[in-house]
């Protein structure tokens, strides 16, 4: 792929983080997105997120499949690993390199196209072995990349940019997810920072799977009257469920919450993720009132916001299969090799 490198400038009176590190430190290449796609909005939150919580870039892992949305790990921490897998396939890359090291946080950053329909598969899986990963769909209801065809996350009635009406139901990748056991789910807008960042941190410090539906509009494609994904639409519609706050472990965190009702959910870490339910119908740790929750907000036609379900004691995949907490290169040869006479016993069987 081809890319251009962002000049390094350092202006004075930057902040640097624990590590020292500046918030330029954690952009990568220039975007060649279209401007004002939503995927480049995202893209600035999670290099906040990302510098904010001090992760350092070589502990990071970016994976993606194809499209527009897949190529944005090119445009954030140039200094972390990075895997631009095959349409659809992220997951399958993404399990195999948190089987071979643990340690590192894995981000994966995929489409609606991606992930819900040649993706479809491989997505649904992730989420039930609770893969742990923040899995990111940047979520446009079309193909960006390949001109704008509806994607499978289309709403019916919603229309193309030369008018054809989507015929087909969506694909709703949050009720999806909660229904296929995941124990992360939240959905967030490319155009709400704030919201974005606090979701991003708090699905990155979460021990599992922690699936992040963002609307982001095409541009292109999909940002006009008629489209459910636009940014008018998007802005008029979104309804916020809970408000997400993320709370390190070293923090204090009694003081920091004003009126209404919180739920505060303590991770293994000892973060918290407190959750102000701006909506006191939703409660975001029961699985069948979150997705009633959002079965009633479609009827109404909106587009719940926050995080909207959280099980924090799920074991992750690679804790119930038992693979090795030992990162593979950190392995001597010999230790890692069967050896010749496990080899022929082996092929003995095979015979
Ligand atoms: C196996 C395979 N089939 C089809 C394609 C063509 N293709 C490239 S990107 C894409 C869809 C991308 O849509 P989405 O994941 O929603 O990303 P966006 O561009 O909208 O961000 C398709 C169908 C491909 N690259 N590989
Ligand atoms: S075609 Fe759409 S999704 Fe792709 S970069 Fe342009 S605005 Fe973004
Ligand atoms: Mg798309």
């Amino acid at each position: 792929m081809t890319y251009i490198a962002k000049p390094k400038i350092n202006l004075p009176g930057q902040k640097r983080n624990e590590l020292g590190l500046l918030q330029r430190d954690y952009e990568g290449s220039l975007s060649t997105l279209c401007a004002g796609c939503g995927h480049d909005s995202i893209t600035a939150a999670l290099v906040q997120a990302l510098w904010e919580m001090s992760i350092a870039p070589e502990k990071l892992i970016k994976l993606s499949g194809i499209g527009c949305s897949s190529k944005t790990p090119a445009y954030f921490v140039s200094g972390a690993h990075g895997f631009n897998s095959v349409h659809g396939r992220m997951p399958s890359v993404a399990t195999g390199a948190h089987a071979g090291n643990r340690d590192l946080i894995c981000i994966g950053v995929s489409g609606d196209g991606d992930s819900l329909s040649i993706g479809f598969g491989q997505f649904g899986h992730a989420i039930r072995r609770n893969l742990n990963m923040l899995y990111l769909i940047e979520n446009n209801g079309v193909y960006g990349l390949t001109k704008g065809q509806f994607s499978a996350s289309a709403d019916p009635g919603s229309t193309a940019k030369k008018g054809a009406p989507n015929m087909m139901q969506s694909i709703n990748p949050v009720a999806t997810a909660i229904s296929m056991g995941a124990s992360f789910v939240g959905r967030s807008f490319s155009g709400d920072r704030e919201q974005l960042v606090s979701l991003i941190k708090a699905g990155i410090a979460h021990p599992g799977c922690a699936l992040l539906d963002v609307i982001s509009p095409c541009v292109t494609f999909n940002d006009h009257v008629g489209s459910t994904k636009s940014y008018a639409y998007t802005r008029e519609h979104k309804h916020q469920a809970t408000a997400t706050d993320f709370v390190p472990a070293a923090e204090e965190i009694t003081t920091q919450y004003g009126e209404g009702e919180t739920v505060a959910v303590t991770l293994h870490d000892g973060s918290t993720i407190v959750l102000k339910k701006a909506d006191p119908d939703l409660d975001p740790t029961k699985r069948s009132a979150a997705l009633a929750y959002l079965e009633r907000h479609r009827d109404q036609g909106q587009i719940p916001t926050g995080l909207l379900f959280i099980d924090e004691h799920w074991p992750e995949m690679h804790e119930i299969a038992g693979t090795a907490k030992k990162p593979l290169k950190q392995f001597r040869f010999e230790e890692l090799s069967p050896g010749r006479e496990a080899l022929e016993k082996l092929q003995r069987r095979m015979r």
